[in-house]
């Protein structure tokens, strides 16, 4: 495929130009590097990156606008008082609105869909009734809605997908019954990137009487959002999605149900009056915004919806979907690339797995970062998707309208060299069946093997140089998965799959030792190093042992996420609970 000549200004079908050079000088952060390497930002979906007109209304705002709002008699605080309801009625256009008391705004999507799950759904909700959720969905489309189940005792049912990560309508619509009060659904996956038909989706809800928030998390960017066109109750968005600030979102409902809906959080500014004996409410949308909300933040996202009104959708839309159309195309060009979702209505998004022989999606996340590319790596907070794909994890790719085929291609060339190194490295020797390894101890205690890994730690100094010798002890890590697999199960925590066996070592009393395998190198790093420290010695030594303590001192959070240090605590768990065991004592945690 010919690369669409998206670098250069170009009309977009409909008489408008665009052009993405122009529009990247607008977004500071995108010409800096990353490892002296141009940064190649393509995790749009987690969030965007924001335009000096951002930047400079918020820094404006604290420079001189800045007071408590709704409260102040002063000439200040109504300045900063209608700064922000202005920027409510800039959403109210944005999303077509009705009426301005129909927005609220919330810190994100998250918040926006806890607020309904939380008022409308527990005052609502009866025991039997259900609410009906998609397989696409977010976790924070799903958890919100299970906590108002268990809260009511209705129910969850999920709407299926089929392979190309389409919702399956016609199954849909055998869901729907009288007992259906709530149909929660995204406009567009996170994960897959597929488009969703809300409007479709909305009209048979109301068919049984249900009510419909749809979360426009990943829509809004990307397309023109009118919430009464797509005829939904709800419609939930982020402002850091949408080129504007963190901890600002908004959430749409109809004014009649809204009104009808208890508040979600007390406070200051969502009273009319208070007394102990009875309080009464203010009107919308003061009743959902309890608390001084985040002012700057709404003023910010006003400005972010502004400078997208100045460019106007119609203008990126084309370059978007080429630029998605282009990345597929090449990124099947790497070997043994697979895509995951390939709807048929697709926003900017490309999720993909590297098998045959398979590579982790940790790892490549991590390979691709080393080359400036920016992705996002796991599950997306989409367990249950992953589920249905059978895949623990992707890659994904997101666009923004400041993409280009440049970045494209440095995501392909990146992709297609991390393939052919790991194509080209010898693996260390393969366990087959039983004979699983297990290794010996490397210093006499726990104490003295973390002596000897503090000073490697600190003779190496840095972030690089330390990571490098992680991955090496990773190379030296018996390549016994399968072999393990079969015998344990998953360890808990960890994104990437980690198998972890323990045994009393042969001939010595009270001593253990165990064999671990995962599907990332970063994790088999960690592997090597606990084994460093517990293979091989006294059960007793390995429970006195402080592992938090140790992996303080070797400032191990330098380098790994939160999400590794869950799976790191989860086998450090099943090692002092075996320990515990061979010492017959209770684990302390
Ligand atoms: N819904 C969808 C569809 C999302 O993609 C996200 C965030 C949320 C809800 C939550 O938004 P928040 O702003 O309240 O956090 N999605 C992602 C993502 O795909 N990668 O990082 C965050």
């Amino acid at each position: 495929m010919k690369p669409p000549a998206d670098n250069l200004a170009h009309s977009n079908g409909n008489g408008r130009a665009f052009d993405v050079a122009k529009v990247r000088a607008d977004f500071p952060i995108l010409s800096t590097t990353v490892y002296g390497k141009p940064l190649v930002y393509l995790d749009n979906g987690a969030t965007t990156q924001k335009p000096k007109a951002v930047i400079e209304r918020i820094d404006r705002y604290y420079r001189e606008e800045n007071a408590n709002i709704h409260r102040g008699v002063y000439r200040l605080s109504q300045v900063a008082t209608e700064a922000y309801e202005s920027a409510r009625r800039t959403v109210q256009r944005f999303i077509n609105a009705a009426d301005e008391r129909e927005v609220i705004f919330t810190r994100g999507t998250t918040e926006g869909i806890n607020l309904v799950a939380s008022s409308y759904g527990r005052a609502t909700l009866k025991p039997g009734d259900e609410i009906v959720v998609s397989t696409l969905e977010h976790h924070s489309n799903i958890v919100p809605w299970q906590i108002a189940a268990e809260a009511t005792g209705a129910t969850i049912r999920v709407i299926p997908v089929n392979d190309d990560g389409e919702l399956l309508l016609d199954e849909y619509a055998k869901l729907l019954t009288p007992r259906t009060k709530i149909v929660a659904v995204n406009h567009v996956s996170n994960a897959l990137g597929t488009i969703n038909e809300v409007r479709t989706i909305s009209n048979l809800a109301h068919g049984v009487g249900a009510k419909v928030l749809v979360d426009g998390a990943q829509w809004v960017a990307h397309f023109k959002t009118d919430v009464r066109e797509i005829g939904c109750d709800f419609y939930a968005f982020s402002g850091h999605k949408l080129f504007g600030p963190t901890g600002i979102g908004a959430l749409w409902g109809r004014r009649g149900l809204l009104e009808a809906m208890p508040p979600f959080m007390g406070g200051g500014d969502m009273i009319e009056s208070v007394t102990f004996e009875k309080t009464k409410y203010a009107q919308l949308p003061n009743k959902f915004e309890a608390g001084t909300p985040d002012i700057a933040g709404a003023v910010g996202l006003a400005a972010a919806i502004e400078y997208l009104n100045g460019i106007g959708f119609d203008a990126f839309h084309d370059h978007e979907q080429r630029l998605l159309n282009y990345a597929t195309d090449q990124l099947r060009q790497v070997p043994g690339l697979r895509v995951i979702g390939v709807a048929k209505k697709k926003a900017g998004v490309v999720s993909f797995v590297l098998e045959d022989p398979p590579l982790s999606a940790l790892d490549v996340g991590t390979k691709l970062d080393r080359e400036g590319v920016a992705v996002r790596t796991g599950h997306h907070c989409c367990q249950p998707l992953m589920d249905r794909f059978k895949v623990p994890a992707t890659v994904r790719a997101s666009f923004a309208l400041y993409n280009t085929v440049a970045d494209v291609d440095a995501l392909v060339a990146a992709l297609k060299k991390i393939r052919a190194r790991a194509d080209a490295k010898p693996h260390a020797a393969v366990a087959r069946g039983g004979d699983v390894q297990f290794a010996k101890a490397s210093a006499p205690t726990p104490a003295a093997a973390a002596d000897e890994l503090a000073d490697v730690f600190e003779m190496l100094g840095d972030r690089d140089a330390r990571n490098e010798y992680v991955l090496d002890l990773a190379g030296k890590l018996p390549n016994q998965f399968d072999a393990l697999k079969r015998l344990t199960s998953r360890v808990p925590g960890c994104m990437s799959e980690v198998y972890l066996v323990n045994r009393p070592a042969p001939g010595a009393g009270g001593v253990i030792e165990f064999a671990a395998d995962a599907n990332a190198d970063i994790v088999r790093g960690l592997i090597a190093i606990l084994q460093k420290l517990f293979s091989g010695q006294r059960a007793s030594e390995v429970l006195a042992f402080d592992v938090e303590a140790f992996f303080r001192r070797i400032e191990l959070d330098q380098f790994i996420t939160t999400q590794r240090r869950n799976g790191l605590a989860g086998m450090v768990q099943r090692i002092k609970s075996f320990a515990a065991d061979a010492a017959g004592r209770p684990v302390s945690r």
